[in-house]
């Protein structure tokens, strides 16, 4: 019995290796799972469900494979694929879950979400992030014809990488204060999020207790995954692709 949780495969057309790993990793590994978990940026991006990006079909009809065989999918948008709805997760037949949630992992609350939110070092980031999940703005953008959305995600990912180059390790980091936070906030000791691109379990003690927070890995050349099980055996493991 384990329950699998990834995050930050960032799929597309120009990394197949990681896509054929994906794939290799559902029929080999979540497979078996109780479920699996999707904590944001499964997609490099998304500009829509309508998008006809044959990688697109390829994913979905695996997931919906790996629930047909009894694992449930759950998914918590990245700051990549946020536009993910709910035509793509019929098609995929996977649980899309609210930013935040605490869950029940055999017993455990554990607090699950992507993690950009928790990078509050970062105002340019939070300012951006505060225009794009405007659903006016989303309304606008999804009304576009998909060429022009192509183009401003192009746009949006050049200029992401290019101001990431300018910004200091520390600030691309989760702040521990807005951390403490949100486990206060929803009065769990256990989180588990992506983003960062850190893999690590790190443990605290807060306000005398001890807790616990786990970074998923981005998937490079390696795949990344944290697996659960009943005992509270938790194992943060990579493997070539
Ligand atoms: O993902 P990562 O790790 O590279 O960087 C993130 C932050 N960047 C982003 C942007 C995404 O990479 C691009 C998303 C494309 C989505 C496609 C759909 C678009 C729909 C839009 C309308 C609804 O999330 C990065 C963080 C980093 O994480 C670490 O936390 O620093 O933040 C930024 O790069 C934001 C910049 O600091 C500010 C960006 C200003 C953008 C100006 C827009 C100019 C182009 C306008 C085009 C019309
Ligand atoms: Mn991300």
């Amino acid at each position: 019995m384990t329950t699998l949780f990834i995050a930050d495969l960032h799929l597309s057309d120009n990394e197949p290796a990681i896509t054929a790993g994906f794939l290799a990793f559902l029929q080999r590994e979540a497979v078996h799972a109780d479920a699996l978990y999707i904590l944001g940026d499964l997609f490099e991006f998304w500009i829509g469900d309508d998008d006809p990006n044959e990688l697109h079909d390829i994913v979905a009809q695996a997931l919906a494979e790996l629930h047909d065989k009894g694992v449930p999918c759950y998914f918590i948008h990245g700051n990549r694929d946020f536009l993910i709805g709910k035509d793509f997760a019929k098609r995929s037949k996977m649980v899309l879950l609210p930013e935040e949630c605490v869950i029940d992992v055999y017993g455990q609350k554990v607090l699950i979400l992507h993690g950009d939110t928790l990078c509050i070092d970062d105002p340019g980031y939070l300012r951006f992030r505060r225009y794009i999940r405007n659903p006016i703005i989303q309304r606008i953008f999804l009304s576009m014809p998909l060429f022009l959305r192509q183009k401003i995600a192009g746009k949006l990912r050049r200029q992401s990488k290019r101001s990431n180059r300018t910004k200091s390790s520390l600030m691309m980091d989760v702040n521990p204060l807005a951390v403490i936070k949100a486990l206060k906030d929803h009065q769990v000791i256990h989180m588990i999020h992506g983003h960062t691109h850190r893999p690590a379990i790190h443990d605290m003690t807060i306000g005398g207790r001890l807790s616990q927070r786990a970074v998923l890995g981005a998937w490079h050349e390696n795949g990344s995954v944290l697996r659960v099980n009943p005992d509270d055996q938790i194992e943060l493991a990579s493997f070539p692709l």
